[in-house]
C-alpha cells in the first residue's frame, strides 16, 4: 500500500525512472511507471514525458513509487523514432508558450522560416510569440519602418511581437513576469541569442542550448530527454536538446490554411469549401491578398508551403 500520493509536473525522464515535483511544497520523488501506461501508448516509445501532469503513489522505498495517473494533455510535441519509422516519439507536453526568437539581421530569420515555424505550433496548438531580438542593433531611426513592417504583419495574424534585446537587458524583465507560472519553450536558429537570453531571464541555469553545447555532448549520448527545468520566479522552461526547430507534422493541403489565421479568416468567403486560394474563382482568400489585407510575406510562404507538399507529401521543419 502506497504511503501517500503527490500530484506534480514530470520534470525529468530517463526512459525508466521519471522525476516528479509538487510545485507547491517543492517536493520531488523518483517514480517509475506501470506495465499498463507502456502497453496503452502502443505507438509513442516514451508514456510518460517532461510536462506530463501526474498522480504518484509513494512507498516506503523509492522503488515502490509509481506513476498512477496522467492528467489529459492540452498539447505536445514530437519528434520521429527515426526518418523510416513511423513510430513517434513524444518529447514534451503541456507547454503554455513557444518563444520563436528572430533576429532582422545578425544573423536574418527568413520569413518563411517564421510562418513554417508557426504553422506547426498552429498545427501542436501551441501559443506562439514572436520575440525580436537584438533590437539594440537597430535602435537607428531608419530601421524603424523595417521593425514595424515586421511587427505589423505578425500582429495581424494575431501573434504577439516583442521587441527585445537579451544583451542590453531590454524587455527581460516583462518577458520574465510573462512566463511566471508557464511552462515554456524557446526555439529559433542558432545565433539568434537564445543562450544569451535565457541567461538574462534565469542566470544559473545551464541549458544545453545551441551549437556549442551539442557539440560537447556529441557522442556521449545517443539518446536525448528532454528536461524542464523550474524558473525561481516560478514556471518551467522546457530545453529539448538534439531537437532542431520545433519537430515536424504532417498536414493535408486542403487544411494547411487553417494554420495561417491571418489567411483563414477570409476563407469562410471562398466559392468552393475546398478552394486552396491558389488558382480558384471567387476566391475571397486572394482577393484579400490582392487588396493587401493579408502580408504578401505570409501569403507567399503559404504558397510555398503547398508547393512542399506537392514534392515531398509532408512538412518538415
Ligand atoms: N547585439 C546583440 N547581440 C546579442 C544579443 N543577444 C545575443 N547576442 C549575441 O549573439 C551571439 C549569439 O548568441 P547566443 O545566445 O549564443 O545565440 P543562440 O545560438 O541562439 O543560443 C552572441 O555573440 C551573443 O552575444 C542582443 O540582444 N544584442
Ligand atoms: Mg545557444
Ligand atoms: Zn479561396
Amino acid at each position: 500500500m502506497a504511503e501517500t500520493t503527490i500530484e506534480g509536473i514530470v520534470i525529468k525522464s530517463t526512459g525508466s525512472w521519471y522525476t516528479v515535483l509538487d510545485p507547491h511544497s517543492g517536493r520531488q520523488a523518483r517514480c517509475r511507471i506501470r506495465g499498463v501506461f507502456r502497453l496503452r501508448g502502443s505507438r509513442t516509445t516514451s508514456p510518460v514525458v517532461v510536462g506530463d501532469r501526474v498522480r504518484a503513489e509513494i512507498g516506503e522505498d523509492e522503488g515502490d513509487n509509481v506513476i498512477v495517473e496522467i492528467r489529459p494533455r492540452t498539447n505536445y510535441i514530437i519528434r520521429r523514432a527515426s526518418n523510416l519509422s513511423k513510430e513517434s516519439h513524444i518529447i514534451a507536453a503541456n507547454i503554455d508558450t513557444v518563444y520563436l526568437v528572430v533576429t532582422l539581421d545578425f544573423p536574418a530569420t527568413s520569413t518563411e522560416f517564421i510562418d513554417r515555424f508557426l504553422v506547426t505550433a498552429e498545427a501542436y496548438r501551441i501559443p506562439a510569440v514572436i520575440l525580436l531580438n537584438k533590437m539594440d542593433l537597430f535602435a537607428a531611426p531608419e530601421y524603424r519602418e523595417i521593425i514595424d513592417e515586421f511587427a505589423d504583419t505578425y500582429r495581424g495574424a494575431g501573434y504577439e511581437v516583442l521587441e527585445i534585446s537579451a544583451s542590453a537587458g531590454t524587455g527581460i524583465d516583462a518577458l520574465r513576469e510573462r512566463m511566471r507560472g508557464k511552462t515554456s519553450l524557446f526555439s529559433g536558429h542558432s545565433g539568434v541569442g537564445k543562450s544569451t537570453l535565457i541567461n538574462a531571464l534565469e542566470p544559473g541555469l545551464h541549458l544545453k542550448t545551441g551549437a556549442i553545447s551539442g557539440y560537447h555532448h556529441k557522442g556521449k549520448h545517443t539518446t536525448t530527454f528532454s528536461e524542464i527545468f523550474p524558473l525561481s520566479g516560478g514556471g518551467f522552461l522546457i530545453d529539448t536538446p538534439g531537437i532542431k526547430g520545433f519537430g515536424l507534422v504532417d498536414i493535408a493541403p486542403e487544411e494547411l490554411a487553417r494554420y495561417f489565421p491571418d489567411l483563414f479568416r477570409y476563407a469562410a468567403g471562398c466559392q468552393y469549401y475546398n478552394c486552396t486560394h491558389t488558382h480558384e474563382p471567387n476566391c475571397a482568400v486572394m482577393a484579400a491578398a490582392g487588396e493587401g489585407k493579408i502580408a504578401e510575406s505570409r501569403y507567399v510562404s503559404y504558397l510555398k508551403m503547398l508547393e512542399d507538399d506537392d514534392q515531398n507529401g509532408k512538412y518538415r521543419k
